[in-house]
C-alpha cells in the first residue's frame, strides 16, 4: 500500500468509529441529570415521538425531577408512566409537567407511555 492509501484507509476507520460511538455509545451513555438550588437532580425531556433524551443517568440517595415537555397532540404520549416508583401523570401539550421520585439504590428502572410503546429509562448510578 502506498501512503496516500494508507491515510485514506485509516481515515475511514476513523469515520465509522465516530459513527459508532456518535450513534450508539453516546446514545447508550445518556444525559446526566443536573443538580439544582433545591438539592434534586433535574432533566428535561421532550416528547415527540418519543422521549429525548431517552437515557436519563442520576445519582442514588439523591431526589430527582424529571419535567416533561410534551410537544405533540398524538394520544400516544399523553400519559406518562413510571412504574418501579409508582408514578404516573398526565402530560398536557405545551405544558411542563414534573414527576418527582427518590432513588435509594442503583439499578435501570423503566419509563413509558400507557401503553408501553415509547420508552426511556433511568439509570441509577451507586452515589
Ligand atoms: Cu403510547
Amino acid at each position: 500500500m502506498t501512503p496516500d492509501r494508507i491515510i485514506v484507509t485509516l481515515a475511514g476507520l476513523g469515520l465509522v468509529a465516530f459513527i459508532v460511538w456518535f450513534f450508539w455509545l453516546k446514545r447508550a451513555a445518556g444525559v446526566r441529570a443536573t443538580v439544582v438550588a433545591d438539592g434534586y437532580q433535574e432533566v428535561m425531556i421532550l416528547v415527540k415521538g418519543g422521549y429525548t433524551p431517552d437515557t436519563i443517568r442520576v445519582a442514588a440517595g439523591r431526589p430527582v425531577r424529571l419535567l416533561f415537555r410534551r410537544e405533540e397532540t398524538a394520544a400516544c404520549s399523553e400519559q406518562v408512566v413510571l412504574p418501579d416508583f409508582g408514578r404516573s401523570a398526565p402530560l398536557p401539550t405545551g405544558t411542563v409537567v414534573p414527576l418527582e421520585f427518590m432513588p435509594t439504590e442503583a439499578g435501570a428502572h423503566e419509563f413509558t407511555c400507557q401503553m408501553g410503546m415509547l420508552r426511556g429509562r433511568i439509570l441509577v448510578e451507586a452515589a
